[in-house]
């Protein structure tokens, strides 16, 4: 039988999903969407064929006829719907971050901890990119040494209508964050921010450099411009004693013609991740059927959103800020 799942959410990450896990997820089915908007939840239903559509979050993951949920709603509401579903005893994959608040956060892992077992995914789906599984496969079997640098550029075409400076490191960065943390198996113990001059525009929204230490002395530099104008562009450059790795374009071709190489920029995330998307949504609904679980933790989603902080604090003040995530609990792991 296959995981009969609720996804909450039909705006541009929950019509995505719900698309994909109809689409081309095997051993699942979304037996309800629910948007408080039912008419845009309405549209989503009609394009993927799910069964129904519903206005009522916490009455659908209470629903004895759904096992599962997928939470794409906005950041603000994610830790009450990740709550109940924990309350539910169900499975739950949460898109990134985990609560928009660490007592949000702090509150997730303390109900997970007391369920007892692993419930909570948090939706940070590099870690299921091709390129950055090849960079943490080279790094793991010490093909060229020790890390000294990751070098990150996180780019949008068009930043999202909602995007302030404060958000960049809170929606975006957290991307790098995550993904670095789990690269490089360590927390994070400082972070310095600069910002160049302020750009034309009138968003006031700020592009970001970060320098971030790991506990071992790795430096990791995050260059966040969301208003880049000619596409979505993430790259990243692992640095080792002995040899680099870089995440290749993400293109299978590219053109040399009248003197020019050239290959296309996609226009946002959805395009350039779609195969992480497509592996996280597959491997969350196998490990669930399993029994087991994958991914970003409660407890990655909470050091993602604290050293989200700690930068914020940098961007503020101008300073260098420690960050001092504290003790992971025994329940969660070794990294
Ligand atoms: C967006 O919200 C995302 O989550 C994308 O993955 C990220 O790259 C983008 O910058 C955000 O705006």
């Amino acid at each position: 039988m296959s995981l009969r799942i609720a996804s909450i959410g039909a705006g541009i990450m929950g019509a995505d999903h719900a698309l994909t896990l109809t689409s081309t997820v095997s051993g699942a089915e979304v037996v309800a969407l629910v948007d408080k908007d039912e008419g845009r939840a309405a549209r989503v239903v009609r394009d993927c064929g799910v069964a129904r559509v519903s206005g009522d979050a916490f009455a659908a993951i209470r629903d004895p006829s759904v096992d599962a949920v997928l939470v794409a709603s906005p950041d603000e509401t994610h830790a009450d719907l990740v709550l109940a579903a924990i309350a539910a005893r169900k499975p739950v994959l949460c898109e990134k971050p985990l609560a928009s608040t660490l007592e949000g956060c702090h509150a997730i892992m303390a109900a997970e901890m007391a369920a007892g077992r692993r419930l909570v995914q948090v939706g940070y789906m590099r870690r299921f990119d091709p390129g950055y599984r090849a960079m943490k496969r080279s790094l793991d079997q010490d093909r060229f040494g020790p890390a000294l640098f990751l070098h990150c550029i996180h780019r949008n075409a068009v930043a999202p209508h909602f995007m302030t400076s404060d958000l960049v490191i809170a929606n975006s960065t957290v991307h790098e964050i995550d993904v670095a943390r789990w690269l490089l198996g360590e927390e994070f113990v400082a972070a310095t921010v600069v910002t160049p001059r302020s750009p034309g525009g009138s968003s006031g929204r700020r592009p970001q450099f970060l320098v971030l230490e790991t506990q071992s002395g790795v430096v990791v530099d995050v260059e966040a411009f969301l208003d880049a104008g000619y596409g979505y562009d993430v790259r990243a450059e692992l640095v080792c004693e002995r040899g680099t790795i870089s995440l290749a374009p993400n293109q299978p071709t590219f053109e040399r013609h009248a003197g020019r190489e050239s290959f296309e920029v996609v226009d946002d995330w959805r395009t350039r991740f779609r195969a992480a998307y497509r592996d996280q949504l597959q491997a969350w609904v196998d490990a669930v059927t399993a029994g087991s679980s994958v991914g970003s933790s409660a407890w990655d989603g909470y050091a993602a959103t604290f050293t989200a902080e700690r930068c914020l604090e940098a961007f503020r003040r101008g300073t260098k800020a420690r960050i001092d995530i504290g003790t992971r609990p025994d329940f969660y792991g070794p990294s």
